[in-house]
């Protein structure tokens, strides 16, 4: 008191500026809107801690001692608004629920309601806890609850491509998470927050280190450090996984091969197995890149892929861990097709690998570009088990700084019809489903508020893939940034829109891979000089005078023949083909009528000059939610969004400068000529560009 009082007479304020203020400022406030709490991000779609907890009576299953349960309570209480009715947590044997799902529902009695929370084992109460929070912080009426949940897929993981030198490769979110050097001694409070954002939305397994992998992950050390961080994250129900590099039994074990045939080799991954487990008891098994972009593998001895996945999946067998064995390959010595390869290499295979493997299949054939059309080998391995992997960090999609939103890749991808069987689509081929995650040691996580969406959409629909991608953007807005209509109103479009914005400014019509080297950072559709063709923009995009596109149907690379009949006689004719994959599958004449009326050239222009005004449009609607978010979180999208715009304009204009060097073909009228000529954006260099090996 003394101090506001010495305080008012400091400045001056008297008693009738204080009432005046007192009058004026909250009628001001009304007028600019709401002005919300700030937030650095760490929260992510958790939500702040409440100032004070609602009171709700929480009852946990009697006498139980499991972590995950007390878990599942202190969910509860800390971010479950009030609910009229007790909650109570009930183990119940009901094999609907499979291992972790839950039911929610209420029961009636003579003293009133209860809310159930039922599963047959303690992961799904927590499941069951994070879905009924969620369902009441997104307004749902816990009074008329009746739902139960399972996962479509059992493992659920995220891949971290994180070196341990701390370096993420394709991270744009800062270092590394996992702070080796101070673990196994210090384990970082964080690292519990990240377990519990990732059991939020169901994702089970985590591979800690990255698929180019170091050896060194695999010594004592490190399996102490990744114990550390195991016995974190087991009572949120995920397993630790880690990269293995295939040529470790040499660089580790000083064998003069790692040949998956050489029985000492077989013996020196069963003694690293069983010296894993007797660290971390649950491990979840190896991930393997193997003879892919240098990597060593089994093709070094003339072994094949299902040689090497099955000798280490023998050797982890016996403690019930798995292989996950990437499809990623491509070989410099085959010339053909790249987008033709891993199917090539693995379909052949199917019937071969051991039960504990998973084939990890990327969703498009060539390399997480921003739009592909799904991987042939999906529904065409029926006696393997396939995993998808999705990139959720932005490596071709703008890095931390662009706003895309990768819902509607990734359910387009889980949702894209194998034709293999009827009714069968890409999600229901699946074993598991990875991400490459976004993640850092950026206070946010992920770079950017709008990234956090994308690891949130990412678990999302790996537990259940049939999920809206709208409604879930509007979930993970609404716990992000409140109830307020009009942010959701602004924001689900930017979203909505935001991926296809990517696709039409950077490769609309099926083009794609057009980066420039190394980085990926801006546009290099002219490089023809790197040492692998597949490597050079030019092999993707075959433009020339007359024409542009890779053709991918008989009277080419025939791609199209990896793909289920049905698809495959679609694919056939560039006037059955999706008008979003024209490109990928035809070569084309720039003069090629379009659907919609207009020559090819005029489609491609119009889609360019589409994907910069969408981000305009989107730099607007957040202009209109100023004062509706809190500063910190506005004012960096606000900025990110800028250098959207910027960059939106800048891979349109250097593209369209190139193409038109080749077709020699005028704009439209009323398309903007490039603000410089090509020479210009071909000189553009960023040694500096992040996430780059
Ligand atoms: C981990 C792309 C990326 C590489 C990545 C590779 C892969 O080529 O540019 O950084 O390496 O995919 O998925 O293995």
């Amino acid at each position: 008191m003394t101090a506001m009082r010495q305080g008012r007479h400091r400045h001056g304020i008297t008693g009738w500026a204080v009432r005046f203020c007192a009058a004026v400022l909250p009628l001001l406030l009304l007028l600019l809107g709401p002005v919300a709490r700030a937030s650095d991000g760490y929260s992510l779609w958790l939500g702040e801690p409440a100032p004070t907890p609602a009171a709700n009576r929480i009852e946990a299953p009697a006498g139980s001692s499991s972590p995950t349960i007390a878990l599942a309570v202190a969910e509860l209480r800390r971010s479950l608004p009030r609910v009229p009715m007790p909650v109570r947590l009930v183990l119940a044997d009901d094999p609907a629920l499979g291992d972790e799902g839950f039911g929610l529902r209420i029961a009636r009695s003579g003293k009133g309601q209860t809310l159930l929370i039922t599963a047959r084992r303690d992961i799904g109460l927590l499941y069951g806890a994070f879905a009924l929070v969620r369902h009441v912080r997104t307004g749902g009426d816990p009074g008329g609850l009746a739902l139960t949940s399972r996962p479509a897929v059992p493992l659920r993981m995220l891949n971290h491509w994180d070196n341990i030198d701390g370096f993420v490769e394709r991270g744009y979110a800062g270092r590394s998470l996992w702070d080796w050097w101070t673990l196994p001694d210090f384990v970082d409070p964080r690292y519990a927050d990240y377990a519990r954002a990732n059991a939020s939305v169901g994702i089970n397994a985590i591979v800690l280190n990255n698929v180019n992998a170091s050896a060194e992950s695999l010594t004592a050390p490190y399996i102490a450090k990744a114990a550390a961080l195991a016995d974190v994250f087991r009572p949120y129900g995920i397993r630790v996984f880690l990269s293995a590099r295939f040529s470790a039994p040499q660089e580790l074990g000083g064998l003069p091969t790692a040949d998956p045939r050489n029985p000492s080799v077989a013996a020196w991954w069963r003694e690293k197995a069983d010296e894993i487990y007797r660290s971390i008891p649950d491990f979840g098994g190896f991930l393997v890149k193997a003879n892919s972009e240098g990597q060593p593998g089994p093709r070094d001895y003339g072994a094949s892929h299902a040689d090497g996945a099955n000798m280490l999946a023998t050797a982890l067998a016996p403690h019930g861990g798995t292989v996950i064995w990437r499809a990623f390959v491509y070989a410099d010595t085959d010339p053909t097709d790249r987008a033709k390869q891993a199917y090539a290499e693995f379909q052949p295979l199917d019937g071969r690998f051991a039960d504990n493997v998973i084939v990890q299949v990327k969703n498009g054939p060539i390399d997480f570009q921003p739009r592909e059309p799904a991987h042939p080998l999906f529904g065409a391995m029926p006696a393997t088990r396939l995993a998808a992997e999705f990139q959720i960090t932005k490596e071709y999609l703008g890095f931390a700084t662009h706003l895309a939103y990768l819902g509607p890749l990734f359910a387009e991808t889980l949702a894209a019809p194998t034709g293999h069987r009827p009714g069968q689509t890409v999600a229901s081929t699946l074993s598991a489903i990875a991400g490459v995650a976004n993640i850092g040691r950026d206070r946010d996580w992920t770079g950017s508020v709008f990234n956090q969406a994308n690891w949130y959409v990412f678990g999302r629909l790996a537990w259940d893939p049939a999920l809206a991608p709208e409604a879930v953007a509007r979930e993970w807005i609404v716990q992000t940034f409140g109830a307020d209509p009009a942010v959701l109103a602004a924001v689900t479009p930017m979203m909505m829109q935001s991926r296809e914005a990517v696709v039409d400014y950077t490769g609309p019509l099926g083009l794609a891979h057009l980066f420039a080297t190394g980085h990926h950072y801006g546009p290099g559709p002219w490089v023809d000089d790197l040492a692998r063709p597949e490597w050079n923009p030019v092999y993707y995009h075959r433009a020339g005078p007359s024409g542009i596109g890779f053709d991918r149907t008989a009277s080419g690379s025939n791609a199209i023949a990896q793909y289920a009949p049905t698809i495959a006689a679609r694919l056939a004719r560039p006037e059955t083909t999706p008008p979003e994959l024209l490109l990928w599958f035809h070569h084309l004449p720039w003069d090629f009528p379009m659907p919609g009326g207009g020559t090819l050239w005029h489609e491609l222009v119009r889609r360019y000059d589409r994907g910069v005004a969408t981000v305009h449009a989107m730099r607007r609607r957040w202009a209109s939610v100023r004062r509706r978010i809190d500063e910190p979180r506005w004012h960096k999208t606000d900025s990110f969004l800028a250098i959207q715009a910027r960059e939106a304009a800048w891979w349109r204009d250097a593209s369209l400068a190139y193409w038109m060097s080749l077709n020699h073909l005028p704009l439209p009228p009323g398309s903007a000529a490039p603000a410089h000529d090509l020479e210009w954006y071909r000189q553009q260099r960023f040694p500096h560009a992040p996430g780059n090996p």
